[in-house]
């Protein structure tokens, strides 16, 4: 391995995990190499555009360092002189709802053609236990060099990355790690507390490095769960549980809010959890609970269209022929990724019982109908925020009374209630304590 300065470093996959990476590894004086199959990104890349969504911090520190890093979609260029290579590539779910590990394997595939003694393999993907020792490390051994003897070295070290989040970014965000051996362990702590400004903590053993990162996300989409059963079962009872949980916060110990809404998106959340019910149904434990709480929280589109339908109904209207602007399409606030996002579900639904449709994200321009939130609304049956953006939380409500809307699916609980009861306007929320 050569000194810090002179040592070479390859970002295999360059999205919103390997390109703040690769920004960081080059600030720290590194040589850095980003490599990618996808050609047109590393076309803009190279131009120094950005193929990503960013944010201040991610604009500041990709104008300040993307000079210093090659980008290239040639395998020998990335790997042949790299002393670390980090790979980020996506580890999705396939059309069966399974862990899709394909380009995780695939990049394996390419790593090992140029593998050579020394080299550190750091996977910082979400995978499930087991990934690096069962699946990663037999493709990189068909390189006739074994990680067992400290040939080469494979750590996992589970991206921690929050897109937008002004507060935490790759840089002060702690970060857990594991290896397949002591030595391996002991460079790959060196190459991160190189890199960031958080804690890095060592972990015993490279599946408990992996068990990590999906046992943080199940934890949130469980909790998650929790508050979406519970608001269905408050609309019944006639309770409000956005009350509830504000008061339940004022607790200041073995509390933690989560909230109810139209459903769980990401490429997180709403995936992680199946790495582990999958990894633990084949080893021969399975999870109930866990899959228990991704049913219910993908049942919370159906239960958005329910509420759409028994407000329009209060106005003698049916979904079928009624015009319908779902407001958001992002998985989240203020972010502009749609993946896995529950807004998409609830708008292909109603487009199947037959609304007319309007659709206005002022962070997808792509998908929205039409260029503002007043253009709309306008003459519309029946309005549903579907996604947390600030923008909407701002809203003044009475811009929907000028705009004639009846009805309001508030599917974040973002709106204020009474004042939009008061404006003579139905208003239907995700366990607002009323159906
Ligand atoms: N959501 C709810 N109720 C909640 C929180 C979220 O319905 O109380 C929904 C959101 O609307 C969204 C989905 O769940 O559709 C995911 O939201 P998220 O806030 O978890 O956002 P993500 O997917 O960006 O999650 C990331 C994760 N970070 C990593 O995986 C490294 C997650 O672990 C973080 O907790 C989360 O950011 C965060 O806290 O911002």
């Amino acid at each position: 391995m050569n000194k810090t300065n002179s040592k070479v470093v390859t970002i295999v996959g360059l999205g919103y995990v390997g390109i703040p990476l690769a920004l960081v590894v080059a600030e720290k004086g590194y040589k850095v190499i980003g490599y990618d199959i996808d050609k047109k990104k590393i076309e803009l890349l190279s131009k120094g555009i950005l193929p990503i969504k960013s944010d201040p911090w991610l604009e500041e520190y990709f104008r300040k360092y993307w000079r210093k890093i090659v980008f290239t979609t040639n395998p020998e260029v990335a790997l042949k002189e790299a002393d670390i290579i980090v790979v980020a590539v996506p580890t999705p779910l396939d059309d069966k709802g399974h862990p899709d590990l394909r380009p995780l394997i695939s990049a394996s595939e390419t790593i090992s053609k140029w593998l050579r003694k020394g080299q550190l393999i750091i996977i910082e993907s979400t995978i499930y236990p087991g990934t690096c020792e069962e699946i990663v490390k037999p493709i990189l051994e068909r390189s006739g060099l074994s990680a067992e003897n400290n040939d080469f070295y494979l750590a996992h070290c589970p991206e921690r990355i929050d897109p937008g989040n002004p507060k935490y970014n790759i840089k002060n965000i702690p970060r857990v790690l594991g290896a397949l051996t002591k030595e391996g362990l002991e460079k790959a702590l060196e190459f991160y507390r190189s890199i960031l400004d958080a804690e890095i903590t060592p972990m015993d053993t490279i599946a408990e490095a992996e068990a990590v990162k999906v046992f943080e996300n199940s934890f949130r989409d469980v909790n998650i769960a929790f508050v979406n059963e519970l608001a269905k079962a408050f609309d019944v009872m006639g309770i409000d549980i956005v009350n509830v949980i504000k008061a339940a916060s004022t607790k200041p110990f073995g509390f933690l809010p989560h909230w109810p809404g139209i459903g769980v998106g990401g490429h997180c959340i709403p995936v992680d959890p199946y790495y582990l019910i999958e990894r633990s149904g084949k080893m021969g434990y399975k999870l109930t609970f866990m899959r228990l709480a991704r049913e219910i929280n993908e049942s919370m589109p159906d239960y958005a269209i329910y509420k759409i339908m028994l407000g329009l109904n209060e106005v003698g209207k049916s979904i079928k022929g009624s015009t319908i602007a779902v407001l958001g399409v992002a998985y989240k606030g203020n972010v502009d990724d749609t993946r896995n996002s529950p807004a998409l579900v609830v708008i292909e639904k109603l487009r199947k019982l037959g609304a007319n449709l309007r659709i206005y994200d002022p962070y997808v321009p792509s998908l929205s109908t039409h260029n503002s939130l007043e253009e709309a609304i306008k003459g519309t049956d029946c309005v549903v925020i579907a996604t947390d953006h600030k923008q909407f939380k701002e809203i003044d409500p009475r811009i929907f009374k000028d705009a004639g809307v009846k009805v309001i699916l508030d599917g974040r609980n973002i709106l204020d209630k009474e004042e939009i009861k008061r404006l003579g306007i139905v208003y239907k929320g995700i366990g607002r304590g009323e159906l």
